[in-house]
Protein backbone atom coordinates (compact mmCIF):
# COMPACT_ATOMS: atom_id res chain seq x y z
CA UNK A 1 0.00 0.00 0.00
CA UNK A 2 1.56 3.45 -0.95
CA UNK A 3 0.20 6.49 -0.04
CA UNK A 4 0.21 9.54 -2.62
CA UNK A 5 -2.72 11.02 -1.17
CA UNK A 6 -3.76 11.55 2.67
CA UNK A 7 -6.36 13.42 4.54
CA UNK A 8 -6.63 14.80 8.11
CA UNK A 9 -10.29 15.64 9.07
CA UNK A 10 -9.92 18.11 11.85
CA UNK A 11 -7.45 21.08 11.11
CA UNK A 12 -6.95 22.05 14.78
CA UNK A 13 -3.61 21.91 17.73
CA UNK A 14 -3.08 18.67 15.76
CA UNK A 15 -4.49 18.02 12.86
CA UNK A 16 -2.67 20.88 11.14
CA UNK A 17 0.62 20.30 12.06
CA UNK A 18 0.23 16.69 11.69
CA UNK A 19 -1.30 17.70 7.92
CA UNK A 20 1.89 20.12 7.35
CA UNK A 21 4.59 17.68 8.38
CA UNK A 22 3.03 15.25 6.11
CA UNK A 23 3.07 18.11 3.02
CA UNK A 24 6.66 18.99 3.97
CA UNK A 25 7.71 15.69 2.90
CA UNK A 26 5.80 16.19 -0.25
CA UNK A 27 3.01 13.95 -0.03
CA UNK A 28 -0.32 15.34 -1.15
CA UNK A 29 -2.69 16.15 1.76
CA UNK A 30 -6.28 17.59 2.04
CA UNK A 31 -7.38 18.97 5.01
CA UNK A 32 -10.83 19.18 6.00
CA UNK A 33 -12.45 21.22 9.02
CA UNK A 34 -15.92 21.91 8.97
CA UNK A 35 -14.72 26.16 10.12
CA UNK A 36 -14.50 27.55 7.07
CA UNK A 37 -12.75 30.33 8.28
CA UNK A 38 -10.17 28.06 9.57
CA UNK A 39 -10.22 26.40 5.74
CA UNK A 40 -9.90 29.75 4.23
CA UNK A 41 -6.57 31.22 6.11
CA UNK A 42 -5.11 27.73 5.73
CA UNK A 43 -5.38 27.98 2.06
CA UNK A 44 -4.05 31.32 2.22
CA UNK A 45 -0.84 30.18 3.53
CA UNK A 46 -1.53 31.06 7.23
CA UNK A 47 -2.70 29.55 10.18
CA UNK A 48 -5.30 30.43 12.95
CA UNK A 49 -3.62 28.89 16.24
CA UNK A 50 -0.52 29.71 17.91
CA UNK A 51 2.23 27.39 17.52
CA UNK A 52 5.80 28.14 17.06
CA UNK A 53 6.94 28.14 13.59
CA UNK A 54 3.61 26.26 12.32
CA UNK A 55 3.09 29.30 10.00
CA UNK A 56 6.18 28.77 8.35
CA UNK A 57 5.26 24.94 7.86
CA UNK A 58 1.73 25.96 6.53
CA UNK A 59 2.83 28.99 4.62
CA UNK A 60 5.63 26.58 2.87
CA UNK A 61 2.82 23.62 1.95
CA UNK A 62 0.48 25.64 0.69
CA UNK A 63 2.56 27.59 -1.68
CA UNK A 64 3.99 24.38 -2.88
CA UNK A 65 0.60 23.09 -3.44
CA UNK A 66 1.16 19.99 -1.26
CA UNK A 67 -1.36 21.18 1.09
CA UNK A 68 -4.84 22.62 0.22
CA UNK A 69 -7.50 22.36 2.94
CA UNK A 70 -11.78 22.08 1.95
CA UNK A 71 -15.10 21.77 4.48
CA UNK A 72 -15.87 18.53 2.46
CA UNK A 73 -13.85 14.92 2.64
CA UNK A 74 -12.98 13.88 -0.36
CA UNK A 75 -11.17 10.77 -2.03
CA UNK A 76 -7.54 9.94 -0.19
CA UNK A 77 -6.05 6.39 0.61
CA UNK A 78 -5.17 7.40 4.11
CA UNK A 79 -7.59 9.47 6.30
CA UNK A 80 -6.45 10.32 10.06
CA UNK A 81 -8.93 11.95 12.83
CA UNK A 82 -7.98 14.37 14.49
CA UNK A 83 -11.11 15.80 15.82
CA UNK A 84 -11.81 16.97 20.00
CA UNK A 85 -13.29 14.45 21.99
CA UNK A 86 -14.44 16.67 25.44
CA UNK A 87 -16.76 15.41 28.01
CA UNK A 88 -20.38 16.28 28.89
CA UNK A 89 -21.97 17.91 31.85
CA UNK A 90 -21.37 14.62 33.56
CA UNK A 91 -17.87 13.96 32.76
CA UNK A 92 -18.75 10.94 30.06
CA UNK A 93 -16.82 11.14 27.12
CA UNK A 94 -18.90 13.18 23.93
CA UNK A 95 -17.63 11.28 20.90
CA UNK A 96 -20.21 13.16 18.78
CA UNK A 97 -16.93 14.81 16.76
CA UNK A 98 -15.75 11.28 15.92
CA UNK A 99 -19.02 10.03 14.53
CA UNK A 100 -19.29 13.36 12.14
CA UNK A 101 -16.01 12.91 11.25
CA UNK A 102 -16.43 9.10 10.45
CA UNK A 103 -19.49 9.90 9.04
CA UNK A 104 -17.63 12.94 6.30
CA UNK A 105 -15.51 10.60 5.23
CA UNK A 106 -17.37 7.37 4.69
CA UNK A 107 -18.73 8.34 1.18
CA UNK A 108 -15.64 9.13 -0.33
CA UNK A 109 -14.04 5.34 1.12
CA UNK A 110 -12.58 2.49 -1.31
CA UNK A 111 -11.20 -0.65 -1.17
CA UNK A 112 -7.32 -0.38 0.52
CA UNK A 113 -8.01 2.72 2.54
CA UNK A 114 -6.90 3.43 5.60
CA UNK A 115 -8.59 5.27 8.41
CA UNK A 116 -6.93 6.30 11.81
CA UNK A 117 -8.26 7.86 14.87
CA UNK A 118 -5.80 10.44 16.38
CA UNK A 119 -7.97 11.91 18.94
CA UNK A 120 -7.64 10.95 22.43
CA UNK A 121 -10.71 8.57 23.13
CA UNK A 122 -12.09 6.17 25.40
CA UNK A 123 -11.17 2.52 25.14
CA UNK A 124 -13.57 0.63 22.52
CA UNK A 125 -13.89 3.93 20.36
CA UNK A 126 -12.09 3.02 17.45
CA UNK A 127 -14.25 0.39 17.61
CA UNK A 128 -17.24 2.43 17.73
CA UNK A 129 -15.89 4.63 15.11
CA UNK A 130 -14.95 1.49 12.68
CA UNK A 131 -18.84 0.21 13.42
CA UNK A 132 -20.21 3.45 12.14
CA UNK A 133 -18.33 3.64 8.85
CA UNK A 134 -19.46 -0.11 8.29
CA UNK A 135 -23.11 1.06 8.32
CA UNK A 136 -22.42 4.01 6.18
CA UNK A 137 -20.51 1.51 3.38
CA UNK A 138 -22.15 -1.96 3.60
CA UNK A 139 -20.32 -2.42 -0.01
CA UNK A 140 -16.99 -2.29 1.89
CA UNK A 141 -15.82 -4.49 4.64
CA UNK A 142 -14.43 -3.85 7.87
CA UNK A 143 -11.93 -5.74 10.66
CA UNK A 144 -14.27 -6.31 13.00
CA UNK A 145 -16.14 -8.50 11.02
CA UNK A 146 -13.30 -9.61 8.74
CA UNK A 147 -10.01 -9.60 10.26
CA UNK A 148 -7.19 -9.22 8.33
CA UNK A 149 -9.24 -10.00 4.65
CA UNK A 150 -11.30 -6.47 5.47
CA UNK A 151 -10.77 -3.82 2.90
CA UNK A 152 -10.68 -1.14 4.73
CA UNK A 153 -7.54 -1.03 7.63
CA UNK A 154 -8.54 0.85 11.07
CA UNK A 155 -5.96 1.52 13.46
CA UNK A 156 -6.07 4.51 16.26
CA UNK A 157 -2.83 6.07 16.87
CA UNK A 158 -2.79 8.73 19.89
CA UNK A 159 -1.21 12.18 19.46
CA UNK A 160 1.14 12.90 22.12
CA UNK A 161 2.75 16.05 21.28
CA UNK A 162 3.15 18.84 23.93
CA UNK A 163 1.81 22.16 22.93
CA UNK A 164 4.66 24.61 22.33
CA UNK A 165 6.89 21.89 20.93
CA UNK A 166 4.56 20.03 18.83
CA UNK A 167 6.31 19.88 15.22
CA UNK A 168 9.72 18.63 17.01
CA UNK A 169 7.39 16.04 19.62
CA UNK A 170 5.41 14.92 15.97
CA UNK A 171 8.92 13.76 14.23
CA UNK A 172 11.05 12.84 17.25
CA UNK A 173 8.51 11.06 20.03
CA UNK A 174 8.04 7.05 19.53
CA UNK A 175 4.48 6.44 17.72
CA UNK A 176 1.86 3.70 19.84
CA UNK A 177 -0.03 2.26 16.85
CA UNK A 178 -2.70 0.49 18.07
CA UNK A 179 -4.22 -1.40 14.30
CA UNK A 180 -7.80 -3.55 14.76
CA UNK A 181 -5.13 -6.08 13.22
CA UNK A 182 -1.90 -7.03 12.81
CA UNK A 183 -2.01 -5.47 9.19
CA UNK A 184 -3.81 -2.62 10.36
CA UNK A 185 -1.24 -1.81 12.56
CA UNK A 186 1.74 -2.57 9.82
CA UNK A 187 -0.50 -0.06 7.11
CA UNK A 188 -0.31 2.83 9.81
CA UNK A 189 2.76 2.56 10.93
CA UNK A 190 3.96 2.34 7.23
CA UNK A 191 2.03 5.63 7.20
CA UNK A 192 3.74 7.49 10.24
CA UNK A 193 7.15 6.43 8.98
CA UNK A 194 6.88 8.78 6.66
CA UNK A 195 7.62 11.53 8.96
CA UNK A 196 8.07 9.87 12.33
CA UNK A 197 12.06 9.57 13.60
CA UNK A 198 11.04 8.15 16.88
CA UNK A 199 10.22 4.43 17.25
CA UNK A 200 6.55 2.95 15.79
CA UNK A 201 5.96 0.51 18.24
CA UNK A 202 2.90 -1.67 17.67
CA UNK A 203 -0.45 -2.94 19.93
CA UNK A 204 -4.02 -3.03 19.43
CA UNK A 205 -6.13 -0.29 19.08
CA UNK A 206 -7.80 -0.87 22.67
CA UNK A 207 -4.35 -0.79 24.66
CA UNK A 208 -3.31 1.99 22.20
CA UNK A 209 -6.66 4.36 23.89
CA UNK A 210 -5.64 3.13 27.03
CA UNK A 211 -1.92 4.19 26.96
CA UNK A 212 -2.67 7.53 26.03
CA UNK A 213 -5.47 8.16 28.96
CA UNK A 214 -3.00 6.57 31.20
CA UNK A 215 -0.35 9.02 30.52
CA UNK A 216 -2.62 11.46 31.05
CA UNK A 217 -3.89 10.71 34.40
CA UNK A 218 -0.24 9.55 35.79
CA UNK A 219 0.85 13.51 35.24
CA UNK A 220 -2.80 14.15 36.77
CA UNK A 221 -2.33 12.20 39.77
CA UNK A 222 1.48 13.47 40.30
CA UNK A 223 0.34 16.64 40.09
CA UNK A 224 -2.30 16.22 42.57
CA UNK A 225 -0.04 15.31 44.90
CA UNK A 226 2.30 17.84 44.57
CA UNK A 227 -0.76 20.15 44.82
CA UNK A 228 -2.07 18.16 47.82
CA UNK A 229 1.47 19.00 49.38
CA UNK A 230 1.46 22.49 48.78
CA UNK A 231 -2.10 22.85 51.18
CA UNK A 232 -0.64 20.71 53.53
CA UNK A 233 2.66 22.94 53.61
CA UNK A 234 0.77 25.79 54.22
CA UNK A 235 -0.97 24.46 57.08
CA UNK A 236 2.61 23.68 58.45
CA UNK A 237 3.93 27.13 57.49
CA UNK A 238 6.46 24.70 55.38
CA UNK A 239 7.97 26.37 52.22
CA UNK A 240 6.52 23.32 49.71
CA UNK A 241 9.27 24.62 47.42
CA UNK A 242 12.24 23.99 49.21
CA UNK A 243 10.86 20.72 50.59
CA UNK A 244 10.02 19.50 47.18
CA UNK A 245 13.55 20.61 46.10
CA UNK A 246 14.85 18.29 49.39
CA UNK A 247 12.49 15.71 48.87
CA UNK A 248 13.67 15.36 44.99
CA UNK A 249 17.30 14.79 46.20
CA UNK A 250 15.87 11.40 46.84
CA UNK A 251 17.29 8.80 43.95
CA UNK A 252 13.80 7.63 43.42
CA UNK A 253 11.56 10.61 44.35
CA UNK A 254 10.43 12.68 41.17
CA UNK A 255 7.73 14.97 42.81
CA UNK A 256 6.38 17.95 40.14
CA UNK A 257 5.20 21.56 40.93
CA UNK A 258 2.48 22.79 42.24
CA UNK A 259 0.11 25.31 40.92
CA UNK A 260 -3.65 27.23 41.00
CA UNK A 261 -4.66 23.82 39.30
CA UNK A 262 -4.60 21.91 36.45
CA UNK A 263 -5.41 23.36 33.19
CA UNK A 264 -5.94 22.51 29.29
CA UNK A 265 -7.93 20.52 26.92
CA UNK A 266 -6.05 16.97 27.41
CA UNK A 267 -4.75 16.23 31.37
CA UNK A 268 -7.80 17.95 33.22
CA UNK A 269 -10.18 15.71 30.57
CA UNK A 270 -8.68 12.63 29.72
CA UNK A 271 -8.59 11.26 33.29
CA UNK A 272 -12.10 11.73 33.44
CA UNK A 273 -12.40 8.91 30.87
CA UNK A 274 -11.21 6.31 32.61
CA UNK A 275 -13.55 7.25 35.57
CA UNK A 276 -16.44 7.75 33.71
CA UNK A 277 -15.64 3.90 32.25
CA UNK A 278 -14.44 2.22 35.59
CA UNK A 279 -15.77 4.27 38.44
CA UNK A 280 -15.92 1.52 41.07
CA UNK A 281 -12.16 0.76 40.31
CA UNK A 282 -10.46 3.91 39.10
CA UNK A 283 -10.23 6.06 42.62
CA UNK A 284 -7.45 7.36 42.84
CA UNK A 285 -7.70 8.60 39.74
CA UNK A 286 -10.86 10.36 40.15
CA UNK A 287 -9.30 11.93 43.88
CA UNK A 288 -6.84 13.23 41.85
CA UNK A 289 -8.82 15.18 39.12
CA UNK A 290 -11.01 16.27 42.08
CA UNK A 291 -8.17 17.24 44.33
CA UNK A 292 -6.40 19.17 40.90
CA UNK A 293 -10.08 20.88 40.43
CA UNK A 294 -10.40 21.48 43.96
CA UNK A 295 -7.09 24.18 43.99
CA UNK A 296 -8.60 27.25 41.98
CA UNK A 297 -11.24 28.13 45.28
CA UNK A 298 -8.20 27.57 47.70
CA UNK A 299 -6.11 29.84 45.77
CA UNK A 300 -9.04 32.30 45.59
CA UNK A 301 -9.15 31.96 49.81
CA UNK A 302 -5.62 32.99 50.10
CA UNK A 303 -6.55 36.02 48.07
CA UNK A 304 -9.19 36.86 50.35
CA UNK A 305 -7.13 36.35 53.10
CA UNK A 306 -4.71 38.59 51.69
CA UNK A 307 -6.99 41.45 51.25
CA UNK A 308 -8.15 40.93 54.91
CA UNK A 309 -4.71 41.40 55.85
CA UNK A 310 -4.19 44.29 53.57
CA UNK A 311 -6.73 46.09 55.03
CA UNK A 312 -5.57 45.06 58.71
CA UNK A 313 -2.81 47.15 57.72
CA UNK A 314 -4.41 49.88 56.63
CA UNK A 315 -7.41 50.66 58.66
CA UNK A 316 -8.21 53.75 56.63
CA UNK A 317 -8.96 51.64 53.72
CA UNK A 318 -11.97 49.65 52.50
CA UNK A 319 -12.34 46.83 50.04
CA UNK A 320 -13.20 48.75 47.60
CA UNK A 321 -9.64 50.74 47.55
CA UNK A 322 -7.79 47.43 47.24
CA UNK A 323 -5.93 46.87 43.99
CA UNK A 324 -5.20 42.79 42.98
CA UNK A 325 -3.60 41.66 39.78
CA UNK A 326 -3.31 39.22 38.96
CA UNK A 327 -0.28 37.60 37.13
CA UNK A 328 -0.75 35.43 34.31
CA UNK A 329 -4.12 34.22 32.62
CA UNK A 330 -2.75 30.85 30.42
CA UNK A 331 -2.64 27.76 31.72
CA UNK A 332 0.57 27.12 30.77
CA UNK A 333 3.96 29.01 30.79
CA UNK A 334 4.82 31.03 28.04
CA UNK A 335 1.76 30.34 25.50
CA UNK A 336 -1.20 32.85 24.98
CA UNK A 337 -3.85 29.41 25.30
CA UNK A 338 -6.74 30.25 27.85
CA UNK A 339 -8.32 26.94 27.49
CA UNK A 340 -9.74 25.64 30.69
CA UNK A 341 -6.90 27.77 32.66
CA UNK A 342 -7.57 27.38 36.17
CA UNK A 343 -5.56 31.06 36.26
CA UNK A 344 -8.73 32.53 34.28
CA UNK A 345 -10.64 30.64 36.00
CA UNK A 346 -9.46 32.35 39.17
CA UNK A 347 -9.14 35.69 37.63
CA UNK A 348 -12.86 35.31 36.83
CA UNK A 349 -13.67 34.58 40.23
CA UNK A 350 -11.91 37.21 41.93
CA UNK A 351 -13.43 39.95 39.41
CA UNK A 352 -16.78 38.36 40.44
CA UNK A 353 -16.89 39.28 43.76
CA UNK A 354 -14.11 41.61 44.42
CA UNK A 355 -15.30 45.50 44.89
CA UNK A 356 -12.11 46.88 44.21
CA UNK A 357 -9.99 47.38 40.83
CA UNK A 358 -8.77 43.89 39.32
CA UNK A 359 -5.74 43.90 37.46
CA UNK A 360 -4.99 40.61 34.34
CA UNK A 361 -1.67 40.75 33.64
CA UNK A 362 -0.89 38.43 30.40
CA UNK A 363 1.83 39.59 28.20
CA UNK A 364 0.97 36.41 25.55
CA UNK A 365 -2.17 38.40 24.94
CA UNK A 366 -3.58 41.46 23.44
CA UNK A 367 -7.26 41.95 24.71
CA UNK A 368 -9.30 40.53 27.35
CA UNK A 369 -11.07 37.57 26.55
CA UNK A 370 -14.61 37.71 27.08
CA UNK A 371 -14.73 36.00 30.50
CA UNK A 372 -12.84 38.92 31.64
CA UNK A 373 -15.50 41.44 30.15
CA UNK A 374 -16.33 42.50 33.75
CA UNK A 375 -16.70 46.17 35.50
CA UNK A 376 -13.03 47.00 37.15
CA UNK A 377 -11.42 44.67 35.32
CA UNK A 378 -8.28 45.72 32.79
CA UNK A 379 -5.88 44.09 30.55
CA UNK A 380 -2.50 45.96 32.08
CA UNK A 381 1.07 45.70 31.68
CA UNK A 382 3.42 44.62 34.29
CA UNK A 383 5.21 47.43 35.73
CA UNK A 384 1.93 49.43 35.73
CA UNK A 385 0.10 46.34 37.97
CA UNK A 386 3.40 46.78 40.08
CA UNK A 387 2.70 50.77 40.18
CA UNK A 388 -1.01 49.92 41.16
CA UNK A 389 -1.65 46.68 43.43
CA UNK A 390 -2.06 46.14 46.55
CA UNK A 391 -2.08 42.34 46.06
CA UNK A 392 -0.53 40.47 43.78
CA UNK A 393 -1.80 36.89 42.52
CA UNK A 394 1.53 34.63 40.84
CA UNK A 395 -1.09 32.14 38.58
CA UNK A 396 1.68 31.27 35.51
CA UNK A 397 5.58 31.18 35.72
CA UNK A 398 5.84 32.91 31.95
CA UNK A 399 9.14 34.12 31.33
CA UNK A 400 8.73 38.04 32.19
CA UNK A 401 7.52 37.13 35.60
CA UNK A 402 10.81 35.51 36.85
CA UNK A 403 12.71 38.84 36.29
CA UNK A 404 10.82 40.47 38.67
CA UNK A 405 13.07 42.06 41.55
CA UNK A 406 12.71 41.17 45.18
CA UNK A 407 12.49 44.84 46.00
CA UNK A 408 9.61 45.20 43.73
CA UNK A 409 7.85 42.52 46.40
CA UNK A 410 8.97 44.06 49.20
CA UNK A 411 5.76 44.94 51.90
CA UNK A 412 3.33 43.43 49.07
CA UNK A 413 0.58 41.09 49.54
CA UNK A 414 1.65 38.21 47.50
CA UNK A 415 0.12 35.19 46.85
CA UNK A 416 2.29 32.73 44.79
CA UNK A 417 0.88 30.04 43.32
CA UNK A 418 4.27 29.04 41.21
CA UNK A 419 7.06 29.13 43.50
CA UNK A 420 9.19 31.84 41.56
CA UNK A 421 8.72 34.96 44.31
CA UNK A 422 10.70 34.53 47.34
CA UNK A 423 9.57 37.01 49.63
N1 LIG B 1 1.24 21.42 35.62
C1 LIG B 1 1.47 21.64 36.96
N2 LIG B 1 2.59 21.13 37.53
C2 LIG B 1 3.52 20.44 36.81
C3 LIG B 1 3.29 20.21 35.44
C4 LIG B 1 2.13 20.71 34.86
O1 LIG B 1 0.66 22.27 37.66
O2 LIG B 1 4.53 20.03 37.40
C5 LIG B 1 0.00 21.95 35.00
C6 LIG B 1 0.26 23.01 33.92
O3 LIG B 1 0.45 24.28 34.49
C7 LIG B 1 -1.00 22.91 33.11
C8 LIG B 1 -1.36 21.41 33.20
O4 LIG B 1 -0.64 20.90 34.29
O5 LIG B 1 -2.05 23.67 33.69
C9 LIG B 1 -1.05 20.59 31.96
O6 LIG B 1 0.19 20.98 31.39
P1 LIG B 1 1.26 19.93 30.85
O7 LIG B 1 2.44 20.69 30.38
O8 LIG B 1 1.52 18.90 31.86
O9 LIG B 1 0.51 19.16 29.68
P2 LIG B 1 -0.30 19.59 28.35
O10 LIG B 1 -1.77 19.57 28.69
O11 LIG B 1 0.22 20.79 27.69
O12 LIG B 1 0.05 18.32 27.39
C10 LIG B 1 -0.19 16.99 27.85
C11 LIG B 1 1.06 16.14 27.62
N3 LIG B 1 0.95 14.87 28.32
C12 LIG B 1 1.90 14.42 29.15
O13 LIG B 1 2.90 15.06 29.41
C13 LIG B 1 1.68 13.07 29.75
C14 LIG B 1 1.27 15.92 26.11
O14 LIG B 1 2.36 15.03 25.88
C15 LIG B 1 -0.02 15.34 25.49
O15 LIG B 1 0.15 15.14 24.08
C16 LIG B 1 -1.12 16.35 25.71
O16 LIG B 1 -1.32 16.48 27.13
C17 LIG B 1 -2.38 15.84 25.02
O17 LIG B 1 -2.67 16.32 23.91
O18 LIG B 1 -3.02 14.91 25.53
Amino acid sequence: MSFSTISVIGLGYIGLPTAAVFASRKIKVIGVDVNQKAVDTINCGQIHIVEPDLDIVVHAAVTEGYLRASTRAEPADAFLIAVPTPFKGDHAPDLSYIESASKSIAPVLKKGDLVILESTSPVGATEQMAQWLAEARPDLTFPQTHGEASDIRVAHCPERVLPGHVLRELVQNDRVIGGMTPKCSEAATRLYKLFVEGECILTNARTAEMCKLTENSFRDVNIAFANELSMICDKFGVDVWELIKLANRHPRVNILQPGPGVGGHCIAVDPWFIVSQAEGQAKLIKTAREVNDSKPSWVVEKVDAAVADHLSRNPGKSEKDVVIACFGLAFKPDIDDLRESPSLEITKHIAGSHPGKVLAVEPNIESLPAALALPGVELCAIEEAFGQADVLLLLVDHKQFKTVPSSTLEGRQVVDTRGIWFV
